[in-house]
């Protein structure tokens, strides 16, 4: 077996795929947490519907740092958008793998005015609670 893996930081968003230049407006952090056991996950050490939301204002750009504080890979997932990747290349996507004791940091166009789920993709980690609102202020 030869060849090595792509990573993020081998992915760059195309002209038309790149978010329009712009400094982030203000800078978040959540956490992906999971409880002794292993089998109850959660954001920041709450499980959904008790998770804090990520609260925006339309026409924003958020720097989200999503910090994996566990040993499982977990596919976080934003509704509604689409992000672009930090630091490691430039990719413009919907979902981001978050390695174990890694962290990722994403720009996030709030153009989209609802209220969205950002959740992780693997299911059994979803529905023990790995999820919360991306929550427009009225
Ligand atoms: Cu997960």
């Amino acid at each position: 077996m030869s060849g090595r893996t792509l990573g993020y930081g081998d992915l760059t968003a195309t002209d038309a795929a790149r978010l329009p230049s712009k400094d982030p407006d203000r800078s978040t952090t959540i956490r992906l947490t999971a409880d002794s056991s292993g089998y109850v996950h959660g954001i920041d050490g709450a499980s959904f519907p008790d998770t804090s939301p990520i609260t925006v204002s339309e026409g924003e750009r958020l720097r989200l740092k999503v910090v994996n504080d566990t040993m499982m890979f977990h596919p976080i997932h934003l509704h509604g958008h689409t992000f672009q990747m930090v630091g490691a290349g430039s990719a413009r996507k919907d979902t981001v793998n978050v390695l174990p004791m890694s962290s990722v940091e994403v720009d996030i166009a709030a153009d989209n005015p609802g209220q969205w789920m950002l959740h992780c993709h693997n299911t059994y980690h979803l529905e023990t609670g790995m999820a919360t609102v991306f929550s427009y202020r009225a």
